[in-house]
Formats: structure tokens, C-alpha cells, sequence
């Protein structure tokens, strides 16, 4: 009988959605890829709705850290769905292959709140990719991480490749994509893949408990600290959003709101009254 993922919080469910779940608690989201019976693999329909929840959850005033799994204890995500893979991608009820996939990984790196993968059986393929993009992994004792494309017919050139290297060393992700094994979640903690293993019952009090300590923490400081560590890698995509992040932080100070409240009241601005700093 397949073991159970015990949840500690009152996880209230909300939105209509066919692949995956959504649920909120206590300033955390949680988004749960819902397709058991095929290792949570995913298709463009999860995609879609992985990426309207991703989209609640930033948007959500109220959410500060999102966590991020699969459903059941057998896997986290398991890639794409190769049953309905086409010629061209991935294909969903309208006919159209996609790799609509690269999308979400984008989409997990610009948002400015941390995720956390909480990972219990299989993350490999595409759901290796995806807890790779993840800030943070928690893993259960019985997870296996591993890449598959050589073996399948697939690979991931972006984040699945660079960023994997930049997170375990290039000798080691050669050989996660090369020889497509599977590893051990010690093996995966012990090559910085992930930043903790617990037995698997305790997988969602561990993640949440690290959700808590990340929510006493200053949002705007993680949000700056996550948008540093991403620009280096993400290049001028990555300096783009940091810019961004600067120019928030810049609209929140006196200075910048003298310049809109001298437009609004038709003046001219009085920036003489803010220090030169050195
Ligand atoms: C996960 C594995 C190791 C689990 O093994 P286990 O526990 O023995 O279970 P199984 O009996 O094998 O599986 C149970 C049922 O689930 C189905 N299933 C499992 N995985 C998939 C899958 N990925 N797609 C479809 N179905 C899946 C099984 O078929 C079985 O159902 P039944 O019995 O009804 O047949 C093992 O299952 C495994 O190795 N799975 C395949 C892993 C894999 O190779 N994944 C694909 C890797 N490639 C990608 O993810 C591509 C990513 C990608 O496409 C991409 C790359 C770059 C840029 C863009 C993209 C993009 O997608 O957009």
C-alpha cells in the first residue's frame, strides 16, 4: 500500500482546475501537480494551470512563500507526459505540440517570492528541471532526482543544463544528462541538489516549517537577495528584473514621490531637499 504524505496544516483548496490543486494556509500557497497515475507527469493543460496558479500566488498579497510538489509519495514530477507527445511538443485537446514547459521555468525564476520544492519519489526528466529552478528542495528519503533525455529523446539546453551545472558542477551535471541515472536523496544532498532530506513523513512539517522561518523574514529582502542570485546567471533577462526591483524600491522612497507630486501639483520639484549620499 503506498505510504501517505501526512499534512500538517489546514490547507484551504480553492480554484477549478483538472491537473492540478491550489490551496492556501497561514501566507503559504501550495500548488500540487494532480496526475498520480502518471508519476505527475505533465501536459500543456498542467502547464496552463501551473501557470495561472503560479500567477495567484504572486499576485496574492497575502502569500509570501510558495510551495511547490507533486501528488501521492511516488513522485514529484516525472516530465513530460510522453504519451501524448507529438512531433513537435507536447499536444492537448486543441492538437498544438508544445513545450509550453519552458514557460513555467521562467515564469518560477522572475517571481519574487521564494518557492520551495517539496519533493517525495521520482523528480526527474522536465520535474527534475523544475525543482532545479526551484529556490529551495526538501526532499523525502525515498526521492530519486535524475535526468532522462538521452534515454528518451529529449533535452533540456536552458536552465535544465546551465543551471544544474551551477548548482552541482559541471563534471557532475555531464554525467546526470549523459548517463541518465537515477540518485538517492542522500546522494542528492550530499552534490547540493537539495538543502535537506527527511524521512518521508515528515516531508510537509519540515518544508512548512521552513516556509514559517522564511515568512518572520523581510519580503522585500528576499525578494532583492532572490532577484541577486538569479540576475548572475540569468544575465541581461535577470538585471532586467533586478532593475525592475530597484525601481520599486525607489518609488517607495520620498525622494521619487516628490517627482510625482510635483507633475501632480504642476511645480517644480524640490530634490534639493534630499541628501547627496556618498
Ligand atoms: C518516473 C519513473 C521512474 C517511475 O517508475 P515506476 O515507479 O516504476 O512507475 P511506472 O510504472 O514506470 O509509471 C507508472 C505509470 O505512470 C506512467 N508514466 C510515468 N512517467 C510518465 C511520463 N513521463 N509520461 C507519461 N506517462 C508516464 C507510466 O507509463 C505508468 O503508467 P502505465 O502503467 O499506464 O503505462 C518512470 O515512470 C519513468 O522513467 N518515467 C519516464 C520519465 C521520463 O523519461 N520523462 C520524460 C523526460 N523528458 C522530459 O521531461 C522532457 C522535457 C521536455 O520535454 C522539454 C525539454 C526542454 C525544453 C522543453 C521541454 C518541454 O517539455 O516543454
Amino acid at each position: 500500500m503506498e505510504e501517505e504524505q501526512v499534512s500538517v496544516v489546514d490547507w484551504k483548496r480553492s480554484g477549478e482546475y483538472e491537473d492540478i490543486v491550489y490551496e492556501t494556509a497561514e501566507g503559504m500557497a501550495k500548488i500540487t501537480i494532480n496526475r498520480p497515475e502518471r508519476r505527475n507527469a505533465f501536459r500543456p493543460t498542467t502547464l496552463f494551470e501551473l501557470r495561472d496558479a503560479f500567477d495567484r500566488a504572486r499576485d496574492d498579497g497575502e502569500v509570501g512563500v510558495i510551495i511547490f510538489t507533486g501528488a501521492g509519495t511516488e513522485a514529484f514530477c516525472s516530465g513530460g507526459d510522453q504519451k501524448i507527445r507529438g512531433d513537435d511538443g507536447y499536444v492537448g485537446p486543441d492538437g498544438i505540440g508544445r513545450l509550453n514547459v519552458l514557460d513555467l521555468q521562467v515564469q518560477i525564476r522572475r517571481l519574487p517570492k521564494p518557492v520551495i520544492a517539496m519533493v517525495a519519489g521520482y523528480a526527474v526528466g522536465g520535474g527534475h528541471v523544475l525543482h532545479v529552478c526551484c529556490d529551495l528542495t526538501i526532499a523525502a528519503d525515498n526521492a530519486q532526482f535524475g535526468q532522462t533525455g538521452p534515454k528518451v529523446g529529449s533535452f533540456d539546453g536552458g536552465y535544465g543544463s546551465w543551471l544544474l551545472a551551477e548548482t552541482v558542477g559541471l563534471k557532475r551535471a555531464r554525467e546526470i544528462w549523459y548517463l541518465c541515472r537515477f540518485y538517492d536523496a542522500q546522494t542528492a544532498y550530499d552534490w547540493g541538489l537539495v538543502n535537506k532530506v527527511v524521512p518521508l513523513e515528515r516531508l510537509e512539517e519540515e518544508t512548512v516549517q521552513w516556509a514559517r522561518e522564511l515568512l518572520e523574514k523581510s519580503p522585500l529582502a528576499l525578494r532583492m537577495l532572490k532577484g541577486a542570485l538569479n540576475a548572475v546567471t540569468d544575465g541581461a533577462a535577470g538585471m532586467q528584473q533586478f532593475a525592475g526591483d530597484a525601481t520599486l524600491l525607489y518609488y517607495m522612497s520620498e525622494e521619487a514621490q516628490e517627482g510625482r507630486d510635483a507633475f501632480k501639483e504642476k511645480r517644480k520639484p524640490d530634490f534639493a531637499k534630499f541628501p547627496k549620499r556618498p
